[in-house]
């Protein structure tokens, strides 16, 4: 769908914007990550039921939820209190490449989706910068994606992410609702155990 019709303004699609290669590195980046800031299962907010996704961060600030303190951008990993490792320069370099902004990401949020994990529909808006876009990079299997309008009844659409893609969310679409409906398990060989990663650079201060 998204290849046919025209997309809202500031909702930029790159499909395929990564090829083989460049994803291989990436996902070896992203293990490097993950082997200084492990994956855990955040929680939301009041109910503290555990997300589907497992989650981590690189960049200076990362986006943390859980049950008593909510959705927040915080500079360490709330279980090993350590700092975030830095957002691998290749990861840097595509935020450079499609965001149209003048500073530099300050989150790198890593997403990692097994075969039943979705993400339900939600706006990005904890940050202070709102006319900085968000940047997402996918890896692995495809997914459905959805993305609505300013309100959570507007009308949506879906499309599938592919490993390599990237999407931009920005300018009148910067506060879109959008989620992930439901993986396709098996669609992708970039991820040797299966499963989707998910990399969404945020700009959080002005
Ligand atoms: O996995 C995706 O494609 C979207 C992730 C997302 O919207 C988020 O982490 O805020
Ligand atoms: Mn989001």
């Amino acid at each position: 769908m998204a290849k046919t019709n025209p997309l809202p303004e500031g909702l930029r699609f790159y499909p395929g914007f990564l090829d083989r290669q460049q994803q291989e590195r990436l996902v070896d980046q992203v293990r490097d990550v993950v082997t200084v800031a492990p994956l855990y299962v955040p929680v939301m907010p009041k109910t503290g039921a555990p997300m589907s996704v497992r989650m981590t961060n690189c960049g200076p600030l990362g986006w943390v939820t859980d049950k008593d303190r909510g959705y927040r951008y915080q500079a360490t990993h709330p279980l090993t209190g350590k700092p975030w490792p830095d957002i691998p320069s290749e990861i840097g370099a595509i935020w450079d490449a499609v965001a149209d902004y003048c500073k530099p990401p300050e989150a790198c949020l890593v997403n990692f989706y097994g075969e039943d994990a979705k993400m339900g529909l939600h706006q990005d808006r904890d940050e202070q910068d709102f006319s900085a876009p968000v940047v997402s990079i996918s890896l692995g299997d495809t997914c459905l994606f959805r993305v609505g309008g300013l309100h959570r009844k507007d009308p949506t659409r879906s499309f599938r992410l592919e490993s390599g893609d990237v999407l931009v969310l920005g300018g009148e679409s910067r506060l879109r609702f959008h989620g992930v409906d439901r993986l396709y398990p098996g669609s992708s060989t970039l991820l040797r155990q299966g499963g989707r990663i998910n990399l969404t650079l945020r700009r959080v201060n002005p």
